[in-house]
């Protein structure tokens, strides 16, 4: 049996002001990772024109996630920090995908379920096929831990069918190229040309919920601003926002299981725990008992803490759209010889002539 390289990968839509759910379920955990992983954070614009086409300031959006990645931490010379639109390969495997994928599967996708919304006829072909661009991004690189937030858990379990269904259908020629790895998924053994990813979802917020309505997660496209934090919001709006989320009228518990039913407190108490590095029954044993009158002022408080200088440097950055630029030229570069010598193995597997 052996073991593909650890690879973690992971991407953001340029589609709007970046959030605390986005910092939370996934950036700052991108950060963390980098430490003792290989790393490939990618800012998804092929993706941004799935659900609206025309993006009048796709450039500054581009621009303002990458400074979001770089302003959190992210090491651009020691990973590669780049935009899909700079590796070609991402689109030549999705097509590739979406033959493997069926129909059926894409059917069952909430997310484009949730966007299509009622109209869905009116959808574009692209937000169908999103989750199988998602499966060729990670792919692409035969990346094998993808930190994510829980609403991307679906699509991750799509990624997967469509590696297994791949490193099936292809088994016999796989075998004779040498590419391939003796793994095995559940109890069945596969040899393997794309690996079985590992959604990393855990933590005490991986799905941060609206300041509106604690049952919606929190989102770009939500119309109401106060429904969210954005990374580049001034301490006065976060304190404005935190103040006016919505909550119930009880005293916060001291057990975690008191919060059950209590989606407002719980997304408070998951949030703070979060930002603090602690877990949700560690924020309980300080807040428990006490009122929101004493937790949101402590909340606000951590908030600008972590958030403040994230904002200030992404400002920074963003005065300077030339580095930006050249920190994306050189991690597509870098991307693109990646991504190019899995898709001359992948030719080589179908039998494409080259
Ligand atoms: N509310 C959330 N809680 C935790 N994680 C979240 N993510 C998004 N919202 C939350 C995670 O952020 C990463 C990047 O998301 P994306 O930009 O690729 O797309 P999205 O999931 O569609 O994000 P939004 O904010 O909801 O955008 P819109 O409104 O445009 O659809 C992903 O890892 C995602 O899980």
């Amino acid at each position: 049996m052996g073991e593909f390289k650890p690879l973690v990968f992971s991407g953001v839509q340029p589609t709007g002001n970046l959030h605390l759910g986005n910092y939370l379920g996934a950036i700052r955990k991108f950060v963390a990772l980098q430490e003792n992983n290989d790393c490939m954070y990618c800012v998804v614009d092929l993706h941004a024109l799935t659900a609206q086409l025309v993006h009048d300031d796709m450039p500054a959006q581009i621009r303002s996630i990458t400074a979001a990645f770089l302003a959190a931490g992210i090491d651009p010379k020691q990973h590669i920090v780049f935009n899909q639109s700079q590796v070609p390969q991402h689109a030549e495997l999705a097509w590739i995908f979406n033959c493997v994928a069926r129909l059926g599967w894409m059917n069952r996708m909430t997310q484009f379920k949730d966007k299509a919304g009622k109209d869905r006829e009116q959808a574009s072909l692209g937000l169908y096929a999103y989750p199988s661009l998602m499966a060729a991004d990670i792919l692409v690189y035969r990346a094998t831990h993808v930190p994510v937030g829980e609403d991307q858990k679906q699509h991750l379990e799509l990624t997967r069918d469509i590696a297994m269904k791949f490193n099936i259908d292809f088994m016999d020629k796989i075998r004779p190229t040498g590419l391939g790895i003796d793994i095995t998924v559940g109890e069945e053994p596969v040899h393997a040309y794309f690996p079985m990813v590992e959604p990393l979802i855990d933590g005490p917020a991986p799905r941060v919920m609206s300041f509106k309505d604690g049952t919606k997660k929190m989102s770009k496209s939500d119309p109401s601003d106060l429904s969210r934090i954005n990374l580049m919001d001034d301490a006065d709006a976060i304190s404005r926002k935190i103040r006016k989320a919505k909550t119930d009228p009880d005293a916060l518990p001291s057990e975690v299981d008191g919060l059950k039913g209590r989606p407002e407190a719980d997304n408070l108490v998951g949030i703070f725990a979060a930002l603090a590095d602690k877990t949700k029954a560690e924020v309980l044993g300080e807040f428990g008992g006490q009122q929101f009158s004493v937790f949101k002022p402590a909340l606000v408080d951590l908030s600008i803490e972590v958030l403040a200088p994230i904002s200030a440097e992404m400002r920074r950055l963003m005065a300077d759209p030339s580095y930006i630029d050249s920190v994306l030229r050189d991690g597509g570069a870098r991307a693109r010889e990646r991504a190019e010598k899995t898709m001359n193995e992948v030719r080589d597997i179908i039998g494409f002539v080259r």
